[in-house]
């Protein structure tokens, strides 16, 4: 694998505990971590995956407010849900922990102490807001107002949600404290800063001269900050949840939750290894791999390699495989909107099928774009792909061989050309298997997995030992030889993506290692080998299934719709004679029925308690036509008449428009004589 290393370090990053992780998560970062380390366990090499929750931090502190609770109470609840969800998709980290932990604490405070102590900090006071009332400190989220780009009356202080806009709580226009509303006032404050501007050489120097290699999203990215030029960054904030900073005259501050979270990476591999630690930080022959969303490149490539070089013992990393982001049926996820599909539910609503999602999120992974997840998606690969190909293609081989064989390995005799053809198209994969995993390219490398299956499915179909079975018994044997041997191979080559499936494979193979280098072999299995019963890899995902999924993002629309509605300003001031002028009346609804060639228009006979009368109204999209009659309705009567469609219209039936735009008609609350007036 390139340089040579002799061990790895793989990060992965640490998702804020405010919340459960979501597809977005698991596509960008953990799937693929998981991945890459399970295929260099797999190659026998010296490996550990780092993980945990990132537990400070401003969104945690408002999530607490909000409910009333403590930031630890939200902390240790979503770390345990994290934790465990992320086990049960067979994340495999070697530690998952929390930056809670003592061992964090202690060492980040050592972390910012050893470079406060080597004068690597600037000190700086700037005026900041604070909220006399609540007695606080207020970050840049506690602060609401006014974008001065776009007017949107609800801006945070960091970023304007409505225009994108980053901001300084300073420039918002009418700023308010979002804990108790009140005009904040500018005090002074000091903060300590590293002086990134000092390490933007050596920074060029090392991504945009030594790692041209890295992916083009990220060197990119890299490559435009750096030429926008690197100012100094506070590495403090005055809070009351974090890491209290450690030197005189900071109290009340803590560390800025960017600057102790990567430093969580350290402190885990300690809590993990603590008598070794040392050897996967400082040692050049360890490779350092970060695993993240694109969200968090420039504090991976830029602000905590600087905090590294300040330090000075450490390693920088090797790679920094950042994905692109996954959305969800063509909507950017989102947390705070509930537009995602959260792990620990999807493991409720669909037991024993991680990897159908490992699968899916692997085949849509965003690595050099956005991508797109849908539902109809998730259940067409399944469907198509892993019952139709791999899962048929084990199943029939190890069916076979317990109808004609006993469930014993038969032994393979002479092989045709066309068996000899389909053995060599398989022993090149394991190269370009490699390859891709290497380079990060987990959806290629998935592509070069399934295509084992693939050759093995058709090599089945095109044999049909199922009609030699009564002629040329010994030909059978050699073709379900050959069919094991290729199981065997997608035992291994699947081990790194589908984990739960090559295991239950390996089961029925009953194979008891598995090593990389035996891929492409074709002697893995002994001839003579005992079998067990064969299990369904996968199965297939009804459309009733998916349309609940479905429906239950279609809910989640209309609630945000309901949610974010505020009702429009009130309109300029009417006379009780300018309302006198409209003639409004109740009338019953006789008949109802659409308007022929206008799908938006009902036709309506009314009776009005005098000689009746038709009105066209443009609310067919809301109601069928049945559901109106008999019913009561307030119209008004006095607008002169006008034809739609050619039907001639007498009168407008009122009704109110819901949030999300849907019309409902406005009637009385009891019965009434028709023709009575509304005022
Ligand atoms: N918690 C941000 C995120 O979840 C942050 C990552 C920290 S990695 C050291 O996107
Ligand atoms: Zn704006």
């Amino acid at each position: 694998m390139g340089k040579d290393f002799k061990r790895t370090l793989v990060t992965t990053a640490l998702p804020y505990a405010n919340g459960p992780v979501h597809i977005g998560h698991l596509a960008g970062v953990y799937v693929p971590a998981d991945i890459y380390t399970r295929y260099l366990r797999l190659r026998g090499e010296d490996v550990v995956m780092i993980g945990g929750s990132d537990e400070h931090g401003v969104p945690i502190t408002i999530k607490a407010q909000n409910e009333g609770v403590t930031p630890q109470d939200i902390v240790d609840r979503y770390h345990a849900i994290i934790k465990d969800s992320m086990a049960q998709l067979g994340i495999s980290f070697d530690i998952y922990s929390r930056t809670t932990s003592a061992m964090h604490h202690r060492t980040a405070s050592d972390f910012f102490k050893a470079l406060y102590d080597k004068g690597e900090f600037i000190e700086k006071t700037s005026m900041q807001y604070y909220d006399e009332e609540a007695d606080q400190w207020l970050a840049d989220r506690y602060i609401v107002g006014t974008c001065p780009h776009c007017g949107n009356e609800r801006a945070y202080g960091d970023q304007c949600e409505a225009c994108g806009t980053s901001l300084n709580a300073t420039d918002l226009i009418n700023p308010h404290s979002a804990i108790t509303g009140n005009v904040p006032v500018l005090k002074e404050t000091k903060h300590w800063y590293m002086p990134l501007d000092k390490w933007e050489p050596r920074l060029r120097e090392w991504i945009l001269e030594q790692h041209k290699e890295w992916k083009p999203n990220v060197y990119g990215q890299c490559k435009s900050w750096l030429d926008g030029g690197l100012q100094p960054r506070a590495v403090t904030r005055d809070l009351n949840w974090g890491i209290p900073v450690p030197i005189e005259g900071a109290e009340g501050k803590v560390l800025y939750v960017w600057f102790d979270a990567p430093i969580g990476y350290i402190s885990n591999t300690k809590e993990l290894r603590p008598d070794d630690w040392e050897l996967y930080w400082k040692s050049p022959d360890t490779r350092i791999i970060h695993f993240i969303g694109k969200d968090n490149i420039v504090f991976h490539c830029l602000i905590f390699p600087a905090m590294l070089m300040a330090e000075g013992s450490y390693q920088l990393p090797e790679n920094v495989p950042a994905n692109e982001f996954l959305n969800l049926e063509g909507e950017k996820i989102s947390t705070s909107r509930n537009w995602a599909v959260w792990l620990h539910e999807y493991l409720q609503d669909f037991p024993g099928k991680q990897d159908v999602l490992r699968y899916v999120l692997t085949a849509n992974a965003p690595e050099t774009k956005d991508n797109d997840f849908t539902w109809r998606d998730f259940q067409a690969r399944n469907n198509n792909e892993l019952v139709a190909i791999l899962g048929n293609f084990v199943n029939r081989a190890i069916v076979l061989t317990h109808k004609y064989f006993d469930g014993i390995v038969p032994p393979a005799h002479e092989l045709t050309d066309y068996d000899r053809d389909t053995l060599a198209e398989f022993q090149g994969v394991r190269d370009t298997l490699s390859q891709n995993i290497e380079t990060f390219h987990f959806r290629e490398a998935l592509k070069d997995a399934m295509n084992l299956a693939r050759i093995g499915n058709k090599y089945l179909a095109d044999t049909e030992p199922w009609k030699l079975a009564k002629t040329d018994m010994a030909r059978v044997e050699t073709i379900l030889n050959v069919a094991l041997q290729i199981c065997a191979n997608l035992a291994i080559a699947f081990e790194p993506f589908l984990p739960f499936s090559a295991e239950k494979l390996r089961g029925m193979l009953n194979m008891e290692q598995v090593q990389w280098d035996k891929l492409g072999h074709t002697d893995i299995l002994a001839t003579g080998g005992k079998l067990e019963q064969p299990v369904l890899l996968f199965e297939k995902i009804d459309d009733a299934t998916i349309d609940a999924q479905l429906q239950r993002l279609e809910r989640i629309k209309q609630e945000n719709i309901m949610r974010n509605f505020t009702p429009k300003a009130v309109a300029e001031p009417c006379s009780y004679d300018d309302f006198a002028k409209l003639d409004i009346r109740v009338g019953t609804v006789k008949e109802c029925q659409k308007v022929k060639k206008a799908d938006k228009l009902l036709q309506f006979t009314i009776d009005d308690g005098m000689k009746g009368r038709t009105i066209v109204s443009g609310i067919a999209k809301w109601y069928e036509p049945e559901e109106l009659i008999g019913k009561q309705v307030c119209f008004i009567a006095n607008f002169p008449p006008k034809r739609l469609k050619g039907v001639e219209s007498q009168g407008m039936i009122l009704s109110a428009e819901d949030a999300d735009g849907r019309l409902v008609v406005i009637g009385p609350t009891g019965p009434v004589k028709p023709g009575v007036k509304v005022s």
